[in-house]
């Protein structure tokens, strides 16, 4: 196991072996199960691509070999930063087969993100896309590579491989002998207690952490999702958020739906000009969005541009708040069924339930899908508050991990000594049994969904010449619920705009969805009386209109 990994206590493992939560097994060897059960169903479409269960198991076998004779071992680690496409599985299906554990990154993070990331794991492989739009992942990948010594392998998707790069494409295809190189890979498979992904933190810190996720905790989180969500052989997902994150991957997502035979369609964007049409080629009848998605979509159909797309049946929304008047749009505009989901990468998964009554439905963000969930809402003290009153969120079971990776000082912080990890949520427990989140108690920016920590953006923004204070704050939003705002204390004499902020973070090589979008000057930040920056009363501050501040 590498080090750095924090295990559950064995009393813990045992359970949830027992229990049957872990079943022992490595993710990646179910899928010849799967292309045994399903060999000539289509899994996966991705534009003209069609994938058969048969066709993606030979594929991800010879990946994982093609990666193994590359010169990577069981136990590395690779930084995956690629659209959503057909690779982007491939790839998932034969790092899990070969035991390289995949650090999830997305197409919107840039040098500085990624080569954190890639130092941090150590990773020995790094694959991107050629070029997104008009900036180019390739180049980029090679700036990442020569400032990572640990890394031997660029791999491009798509485009011209360069010099120093290995084409995706020429890796991403059935093994010469595909009978050797599975019971070659079969030989190797990793433990099923080893990390098979690491998700990324919607982070409090400087930096993201990373969330370890073993085969035993991940093939669970799918299958047990899936079995909530009513998947099975008939599901049509549909991926449009970025299939990095644990939502659309394993939230049943693309692995949810691999394991019960149905078919995954890959989408670039959530824009509803591009998924109607696609939704009613393929028939989908599940997806998951997050709530600025749900209300383009709900824009979409009730402004007559778009008719309902009449083979969904479900709408997974979730990943941030989710407004009850736009809950209770869903059902009658779009015609499918509601499910709120309240979900981190760092495990826990709220499900409402699809026949729960519509009150609950648009009220609430579901109950912990694992009877094994331990839930505590605590206050100040770690004290659980009376039943139905608000607090903190601490939790555990058997697919949250114990700890962030290589992070001690971090995780004295966001576990408890026994192991309950602090959500940073705050929320009450419904009469129904379900949770309502009402706020959160952590220091982030939640930007449609994608989580940006204050104390990173504040860290670059110190970086910047002219600054003497800075905090960042979520400014609340009508279409993406909130954005960044940087409440900057000049020093005298310089000229800060919010241009030039985003420009320095920008040469900083930051992804952009972190930059701020709002800039306020002030002579002081209010303090609160121990002396920090009192968040709240800025976010109040923020929210004024320019004029009255
Ligand atoms: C999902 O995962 P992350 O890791 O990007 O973010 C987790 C955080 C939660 O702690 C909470 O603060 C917020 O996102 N959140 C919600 C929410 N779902 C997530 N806040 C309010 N209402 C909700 N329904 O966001 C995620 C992972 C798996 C499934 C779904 C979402």
């Amino acid at each position: 196991m590498r080090e750095g990994f924090v295990p559950w206590p064995k009393e813990a493992s045992d359970r949830y072996r027992e229990a049957g939560y872990w079943r022992g097994a490595p993710f990646g060897s179910y899928l010849h199960e799967w292309a045994q059960a399903y060999g000539d169903k289509v899994a996966v479409v991705d534009g003209g691509t069609r994938l058969t269960y048969g066709r993606l198991a030979d594929l991800a076998d010879g990946l994982a070999v093609g990666l193994l004779d590359a010169g990577l071992t069981p136990g590395d680690a690779i930084l995956v930063q690629l659209p959503n496409g057909w690779e982007f599985v491939a790839l998932t299906l034969a790092c899990l087969r070969a035991g390289i554990a995949p650090v999830m990154a997305l197409p919107a993070h840039r040098g500085h993100e990624l080569r954190y990331l890639a130092a941090h794991a150590e990773v020995k492989a790094i694959a991107v896309p050629d070029r997104i739009g008009d900036f180019d992942h390739q180049t980029l990948g090679h700036d990442i590579a020569q400032a990572t010594p640990s890394v031997r392998l660029l791999l491009v998707a798509g485009g011209e491989a360069r010099e120093g790069t290995t084409s995706l494409h020429a890796l991403a295809r059935p093994a010469d002998d595909p009978a050797a190189a599975r019971a070659r890979l079969d030989r190797l498979a990793p433990d099923s207690g080893d990390i098979a992904v690491f998700l990324l933190s919607g982070g409090t810190t400087g930096l993201p952490k990373l969330i370890t996720r073993t085969h035993d905790d991940y093939e669970y989180n799918a299958r047990r999702s899936a079995e909530v969500c009513g998947f099975g052989p008939d599901t049509v997902y549909l991926v449009s958020l970025p299939a990095a994150h644990n939502f659309p991957l394993a939230c049943p997502g693309i692995l949810g739906t691999l394991m019960c035979g149905g078919r995954v369609v890959m989408a670039r964007t959530p824009d509803p000009d591009k998924v109607f049409p696609l939704m009613a080629a393929e028939g989908v009848t599940a997806t998951a969005a997050v709530p600025a998605v749900t209300q383009r979509w709900i824009d979409a159909v009730a402004s007559g541009r778009h008719a309902a797309p009449a083979s969904l049946s479900l709408l997974q929304v979730g990943g941030a708040r989710l407004a009850p008047e736009v809950a209770r749009k869903v059902e009658p505009v779009l015609g499918a069924t509601l499910q709120q989901v309240f979900g981190m990468a760092e495990g826990l998964l709220n499900y409402t339930g699809l026949a729960d009554p519509d009150d609950i439905k648009a009220q609430t963000q579901g109950r912990p899908m694992c009877p094994d969930d331990e839930i505590l809402v605590v206050d100040a003290d770690d004290e659980p508050v009376p039943p139905g009153e608000m607090g903190a969120l601490l939790t555990r079971g058997p697919y949250t991990p114990r700890g962030y990776y290589r992070a001690p000082e971090h995780n004295a912080r966001s576990f408890t000594p026994d192991g309950w990890y602090r959500t940073g949520d705050v929320v009450r427990v419904h009469p129904s049994g379900n949770l309502v989140v009402e706020g959160r108690d952590k220091d982030l920016i939640n930007r449609g969904g994608e989580k940006i920590s204050a104390e990173e953006v504040e860290n670059l923004i110190y970086r910047l010449p002219g600054v003497s204070r800075v905090a960042a704050v979520a400014r609340p939003d009508q279409e993406l619920g909130e954005r960044v705002c940087a409440v900057v204390v000049p020093e005298p004499g310089s000229a800060l705009t919010l241009e030039s902020v985003r420009e320095a973070l920008g040469a900083m090589e930051v992804a952009r969805y972190k930059l701020p979008e709002h800039l306020v000057l002030v002579e002081e930040l209010p303090l609160t009386k121990v002396g920090k920056i009192d968040k709240k009363a800025l976010r109040e501050f923020v929210r004024l209109p320019d004029d009255a501040r």
